[in-house]
């Protein structure tokens, strides 16, 4: 294998490997103008920081961090940023289904391949898990009583990763073009053979540079909940978003390595002729499926468990109760943690084992039912006689419950064989996992956001332009996706460019409609984040409790200090600070305050970012010495931060009693006058 490498190395161009003036986007229309968009927005970007004079500010106070709470935020607008661009990729794919009736359409397949590789590979790796564990580096440590996670500087670096990957898959847009081999990449498709050019090896390295990053932020989530508690709070005295982060962060740990090892093996068949996915030569192409769905399945539990959190968070405030049956909710969790490694063969029960073996992993599958049917089961009866608020976070728990069930059943319809060899490969299945995932990743991200921004800036988003969003996105996704329950009982194939059945043509034109109306529900978004900022003093929350909180993150300045507690408090009973309002008594005053050391920022991180961009695009352009400079220059960059000791800024006395004292001021000033408080009322009556 070393000499077919050399081989390789030799006989290409040795500059620029396989790089060429080809690389530009010519082959579409469509593709040059979202390239150009790409890279206008890169200058605009560029253009305003340098106006602004924010480049100082930005490399200090953000990309050197390592604070929970700011990497978490970076995670978040990377996730908004992506989401964007996929989304439009879904828009055009809706409208290519209505024009591709009878005709050629708008985009060529060779395109429209792309872009449902592209639409899944962004939605499920660089928007879904970015999102949650921005959601999760926010607030997990706060709602444990801790000051940071465990490791912050491995912290930067997983987001280095993850951004790396998402920086390829905004490259691949501008320079080449991405894999047409769908967003699980299988092979013998995306071998050599049949995808010679680099599409694939983008998506190669995009994946396994943030199923690495992914992999640490696992360690990373798990060692701080177990080890940097507040004193008093037992496992089962943890908030079930906390408890979610744990369940995720195991997963993580086990379900990301397999995928890095896949799409790593894939790698070698491609530079190194190695056939472990291949038809020939002893290769095995069951090889790779199995173990890209013994990571897919407990993906899928990656992504909705956060926002399981999430509402098990806003249905407890938004109703003014007590989480109701915490202990089934937390069992139910674990449950569903643990089985989601035995059921990865639901993925491809067509692919010819015998009966018995697709009735064992059906059964398996059909058993998750339970102990979600349990969740459910305890947030109805959380709200039940609650005195409900039906605030943003909150109507988006609410749409969860009514549509992540029907998802939940078509689930169990897909998990029988027999019924699943019908609609297999049909939009039935592309309907079933939107129905999922929307309301069960996507809503909870949302609900999510809008509940913990105020704790991230200091201020709410305006209330009514989150209104707008919401039912955009429900009526959005009821229309693009339950009329691909019909047309794919009526056949429809998935990644379907072009058709001659008028059938399924009114059923495209209504998902079409959908998704328009999906992207207004975008816009309002990006609305209320502009008309919040100018209205940040109207809606300022410093004394950062503004829905009536149960957890520990409510019990702190918004936005937190860099240091989140000044002294660490104990916890004694579940929704203790909620508990400690009934009382009277929420906010102790420390004894004495002392200074705090916490973690310098380190330039290590965006170093790393900038070395693994070089790697992945140069390894994909077969640029091999530009690939081992890059790879030299990551582990010259790892090695000697490791060595260097870590610098702490210590915070004075001073500086915390400061603080302190302003915070205290505004929580008594917004006590003597809480009736004009807006949802804030729900305890008052
Ligand atoms: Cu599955």
């Amino acid at each position: 294998m070393m000499a077919e490498l050399l081989r390789r190395i030799t006989s290409r161009d040795f500059l620029l490997g396989r790089l060429d003036v080809t690389a530009l986007p010519f082959y579409s229309v469509i593709a040059m103008m979202a390239a150009s968009l790409v890279v206008l927005g890169g200058l605009v970007t560029l253009y305003l920081l340098s106006r602004h004079r924010l480049w100082g500010r930005l490399w200090r106070e953000w990309l050197t961090s390592v604070d929970h709470k700011r990497i978490g935020i970076m995670y978040i607008v990377l996730a908004f940023v992506m989401l964007a661009r996929a989304l439009a990729e879904a828009v055009l794919m809706r409208v290519q289904q209505v024009v591709g009736f009878n005709s050629a359409g708008i985009v060529p397949p060779d395109h429209f391949a792309q872009l449902f590789t592209t639409h899944g590979t962004i939605m499920i790796f660089f928007m879904g898990m970015p999102f949650m564990i921005g959601l999760y580096n926010l607030v997990m440590p706060l709602q444990i009583g801790a000051r940071d996670v465990s490791f912050p500087v491995m912290n930067a670096i997983s987001l280095a990763f993850t951004t790396a990957g998402a920086a390829l898959l905004m490259i691949s847009l501008c320079i080449g073009k991405f894999s047409t081999g769908g967003w699980s990449g299988y092979p013998p498709y995306t071998e050599t053979g049949f995808s010679p050019d680099v599409g694939v090896d983008y998506w190669i390295w995009a994946l396994t540079l943030s199923s690495i990053g992914n992999t640490m932020t696992g360690i990373n989530f798990a060692v701080t909940i177990y080890k940097k508690r507040a004193p008093g709070m037992r496992l089962f005295l943890m908030p079930l978003f906390t408890w979610t982060c744990l369940c995720v962060s195991i997963l993580m740990i086990f379900a990301m390595p397999p995928l890095t090892v896949a799409t790593l093996m894939l790698a070698m068949d491609r530079y190194l002729d190695a056939h472990f996915f291949t038809n020939d030569l002893g290769g095995n192409v069951m090889n790779y499926v199995n173990m890209f769905w013994l990571f897919g399945h407990p993906e899928v539990y990656i992504l909705v468990l956060p926002a399981f959190g999430v509402y098990s968070e806003t249905i407890a405030v938004f109703s003014s109760k007590t989480l109701y049956g915490y202990h089934s909710l937390v069992w139910a969790t674990i449950v569903i943690a643990v089985l989601s490694f035995t059921v990865w063969l639901h993925h491809f029960f067509t692919m010819g084992q015998d009966g018995q073996v697709n009735a064992a992993f059906g059964i398996a599958t059909i058993l998750i039912a339970i102990p979600t049917g349990v969740k459910i089961y305890n947030w109805i009866l959380t709200m039940f006689r609650g005195r409900i608020r039906l605030s943003v976070p909150m109507l988006y728990a609410c749409a969860f419950i009514l549509l992540f069930t029907v998802g939940g059943c078509t689930g169990i319809i897909l998990a029988n064989p027999g019924l699943d060899y019908q609609v297999h490969n049909t939009v039935f299945l592309v309907a079933h996992f939107h129905n999922v995932l929307i309301p069960g990743l996507l809503f909870g991200m949302l609900s999510g956001y809008h509940y913990w921004f105020p704790k991230a800036f200091g201020f709410r988003l305006d209330e009514k332009l989150g209104r707008y969003s919401f039912w955009c996105w429900v009526w959005g996704f009821i229309f693009a996706f339950m009329p691909l329950y019909i047309s794919g009982l009526m056949g429809m194939p998935r990644r379907t460019q072009s058709y001659t059945i008028a059938a399924w043509h009114d059923y495209a034109l209504i998902a079409m409609f959908g998704a328009v109306l999906i992207s207004l529900a975008f816009i309002f978004l990006i609305m209320q984040l502009i008309v919040s900022i100018r209205k940040r003093h109207e809606y300022a929350v410093f004394d950062g409790d503004p829905w009536d909180g149960r957890t520990l993150e409510w019990a702190v300045s918004a936005p937190a200090p860099e240091y989140n507690f000044a002294q660490i408090p104990h916890v004694a009973r579940l929704d203790a600070f909620y508990v400690a309002k009934q009382a009277g008594d929420p906010y102790p005053a420390p004894e004495i305050y002392r200074s705090i050391s916490m973690p310098a920022s380190k330039s290590v991180a965006p170093i790393c970012l900038a070395a693994l961009i070089v790697l992945g695009f140069a390894l994909t352009w077969h640029i091999f010495w530009l690939a081992a400079l890059a790879l030299i220059g990551f582990g010259i960059t790892i090695t000697v931060s490791t060595f260097q000791p870590d610098k702490e800024d210590v915070i004075s006395t001073k500086k915390i009693r400061a603080h302190e004292k302003r915070w205290r001021q505004a929580l008594a000033a917004h006590h003597s006058d809480a009736a004009t408080m807006p949802l804030a009322d729900g305890e008052q009556g």
